[in-house]
């Protein structure tokens, strides 16, 4: 590409002159041009994943790298004294999701159209997607985030479809995405909007009119479900997301010679998590429509559709009320009372019915009973479905269920993210482990070499010194760099456990007060949001903002241990923050994480990880050994028998362990409370000795204990170093490259 003669005709102007919006505007054009022409030919079979999150990130310099320009443009903007990051600021984050399931939905595409598999995804165009976050009085806020621009990604198409939701119809206006792959073809990411949306009924924060649903719709992802409202609105937007993707997928399989008796032959549907699930019966009923016989519409439909699932919290699997089904989408009552029926003739244990005693909708059952496949996220994952959670079904259906171990996009979380890192293991052994990410192991014969070994180290010093101006620049945030970057950031959640580092901090903070002084310095960074409605999780918000005031203003303190909680935590902070991670805290109770993906990352970025035995944290131990990770904590094993049992006494622990109670104590102490809120310090305390839910007590010696021994550890930078090898030699398993090719093979089977 020639930019200089790319701006020419677009500004008509010299790169120099060019502002860099007009340098933003004129790539993104030219990028979409060059993405057109690499768009995939149609093949017969397609896959369809749909999912209520995409968390896409900023794309300018991803699709830069996966059309093979990206080095060139870098050039040729330094040669007219432009430089590519702030090209890159122009760009607003898409705020299409939330945590780890949209960021894997977006991840997933980018090895689907790397693979070259004929593969699209499907979703909404949320207006302000989920919330922005400020920190106010040491509290989140939210705020509405308008990320949508004039000059974006998303091109408004032709296609509309009529979604019905009992008398009222809604037009679904199809907007298109490029998915670029690496060095491969181009795919498309379909998102739906509404003409009728509108953003000027949003007033206080986000707050709106749940009950305006043809100009709500679109507007936000995951309103508010602490009302009926808010809960109806979420299978508004299922249905309208659902039903449009649907007729689109029909459309596309008759333009290309389905008699939908044969459906399965071209489409094959994942749906990512329960909030898709009514593609199932509103395909049976667009089918039966188009005059299918209704069994054999139901058959078809079950050979179409995959089920992923995401969670074993309790709460997170989606139910409804019969009743609310009924008001919004009557029309697929019937058919699911007739799936219901069948379930029940079928399987004979009123445990898996959909449709249960008390009229609740089980949309998880509803999935497994009329999915060809149904898949966990990590082996320790998977099994839990089988042995525990979903055992019932394991027993009725044993050859539905499957792992897929996730994975993460090596283009953006490696490549983009870490250009010094990508260029100097390219050094080592050539860049094969670009598009085959098993070559990373090559580096474990540099092992004993003193010469890599502290050119990493250089290279995370480097990545650190960036993350410290950034944040000084981005957000006032002092950081010292020569400190030990320890990190959690993910959405925040009390079975994650920040309230445990908070622990911690507060600990460690009173043992410095007590003259215990650390070698070197430690920086504790957070970042997360919490659900608006999450009173708790405020709470540790409020309380880690807290700590920091106490703590980074404390002169006899803040030289050895500092608290960041960075604000608005979205994709773009988690591409600075990992690069420049030492520890990288996976702290989840034992059982609760069905994955994780941040570990993966952090991982291959050479962080060390700080973890218990819980979600692919399992699998990164197998594959790194002992030496090279730190775990803690109760096993899984422990932890379900606890729960089976009811024998978990907060209380307890909190009257016997005197550094449990110190930590706890100091919540609600003087300290705390010169710059916090009563109530709310209060509040946690309280939910902690009289709770503590996800058992943070019975693993905080052991946290305590182990997190200090990676401290002394880091002491010896050569030995750390060596950890920071293997751990991104091993890294590899982790490509989602590697996760797809294992759903393509077992579950969609497209041609490649
Ligand atoms: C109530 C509706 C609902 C429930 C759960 C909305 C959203 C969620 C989560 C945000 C789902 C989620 O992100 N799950 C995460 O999925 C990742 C990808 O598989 C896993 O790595 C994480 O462990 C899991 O928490």
């Amino acid at each position: 590409m020639n930019l200089t003669e790319l701006l020419q005709r677009n500004c008509g102007k010299s790169v120099r002159e060019c502002s860099s919006e007009e340098i933003y505007i004129a790539l993104l054009k030219e990028v979409q041009r060059l993405s057109e022409e690499k768009k995939r030919p149609e093949s017969k079979k397609k896959l369809y994943y749909f999912s209520a999150e995409f968390l896409i990130g900023k794309l300018l310099s991803n699709n830069l790298i996966n059309l093979g320009i990206y080095e060139e443009v870098k050039k040729q903007l330094a040669e007219n004294g432009k430089n590519i990051c702030d090209i890159e600021d122009i760009e607003n984050e898409p705020s299409l999701g939330n945590g780890g399931l949209g960021r894997l939905a977006a991840c997933f595409l980018d090895s689907i159209a790397t693979l070259g598999l004929n593969g699209d995804g499907v979703g909404i165009k949320y207006h302000y997607g989920l919330f922005k976050q400020v920190f106010k009085d040491n509290k989140q806020t939210a705020v509405p985030d308008r990320w949508l621009t004039d000059n974006g990604w998303l091109v408004k198409t032709e296609r509309v479809y009529p979604v019905k939701f009992g008398k009222t119809t809604v037009y679904a206006l199809l907007y298109d995405l490029n998915v670029t792959g690496y060095n491969n073809t181009t795919n498309t990411l379909h998102l739906f909007d509404v003409e009728t949306a509108d953003e000027g009924i949003v007033t206080e924060g986000i707050d709106f009119d749940k009950n305006k649903i043809a100009k709500n719709l679109t507007l936000f992802l995951y309103p508010d479900d602490s009302d009926d409202a808010g809960r109806k609105l979420r299978i508004y937007q299922q249905y309208f997301m659902v039903s449009a993707g649907a007729q689109m997928l029909l459309e596309e399989a008759v333009s290309k010679g389905s008699n939908l008796h044969d459906l399965a032959d071209y489409a094959v549907i994942q749906i990512n998590d329960t909030h898709p699930t009514m593609v199932i019966p509103e395909l049976i009923r667009l089918l039966t429509e188009k005059g299918v016989e209704l069994d054999e519409a139901i058959e078809t439909v079950s050979k179409c559709c995959a089920y992923t699932n995401h969670t074993i919290l309790a709460e997170a699997l989606e139910k409804w009320p019969l009743s609310y089904l009924k008001e919004v989408v009557p029309q697929l009552v019937p058919i699911i009372e007739i799936l219901d029926d069948k379930a029940r003739r079928k399987i004979d244990n009123t445990e898996l019915a959909i449709i249960d005693k008390n009229d609740t909708v089980h949309m998880a059952h509803l999935d497994i009973h009329y999915c060809m496949s149904v898949n966990g996220v990590a082996a320790l994952h998977t099994d839990i479905l089988k042995k525990e959670e979903l055992s019932g079904f394991y027993e009725a259906y044993p050859e539905k269920f499957n792992n897929k171990t996730n994975g993460i996009t090596f283009r953006r979380w490696l490549l983009h993210c870490n250009h010094q890192l990508t260029d100097f293991i390219t050094s080592l052994i050539g860049d094969g482990y670009k598009k085959n990410a098993d070559e990373l192991e090559r580096l474990k014969q540099f092992k004993g070499n003193k010469d890599v070994l502290t050119k990493l180290l250089h290279i995370k010093q480097d990545k650190k010194k960036e993350l410290c101006r950034y944040l000084r620049e981005m957000q006032n945030i002092e950081v010292d760099q020569a400190s030990i970057f320890d990190i959690q950031i993910k959405r925040l959640h009390e079975y994650k456990r920040q309230q445990l580092n908070a622990l911690y901090i507060i600990h460690k903070y009173l043992e410095i007060k007590g003259g215990k002084k650390p070698s070197t310095p430690i920086t504790c960074i957070f970042g997360a949001k919490a659900a608006p409605a999450y009173i708790i999780a405020q709470d540790i918000i409020h309380l880690i903002l807290c700590l920091g005031k106490v703590i980074n203003n404390d002169p006899q303190v803040n030289k050895y241990l500092k608290v960041i909680m960075v604000e608005n935590y979205n994709v773009t902070l988690a591409e600075k923050l990992i690069p420049a991670c030492d520890i990288s805290e996976q702290i989840s109770l034992a059982s609760k994480e069905a994955s994780g993906t941040g570990n993966m990352k952090f991982m291959l970025n050479g962080a060390v990880t700080l973890g218990t035995e819980d979600g692919a944290n399992v699998e990164i131990h197998q594959l790194v050994g002992d030496e090279n990770i730190y775990v803690f904590g109760d096993s899984s094993d422990v932890v379900v028998e606890r729960y089976k049992k009811s024998s978990y006494v907060a209380k307890d622990y909190y009257e016997k362990d005197e550094s449990i109670k110190e930590a706890v104590d100091f919540i609600t102490g003087e300290q705390l409370l010169k710059v916090g809120d009563k109530v709310m310090l209060e509040r946690l305390s309280h939910e902690l000795v009289s709770k503590d839910w996800f058992m943070t007590f019975p693993d905080f010696g052991e946290y305590v204990r182990i997190k200090e021994k990676a401290l002394a550890d880091y002491e010896n930078r050569l030995e750390w170093a060596e950890k920071m090898l293997v751990n991104i030699a091993m890294s590899g398993f982790f490509s989602s490259d590697r996760t797809i090719g294992e759903y393509n093979r077992d579950i969609w089977k497209l041609d490649s």
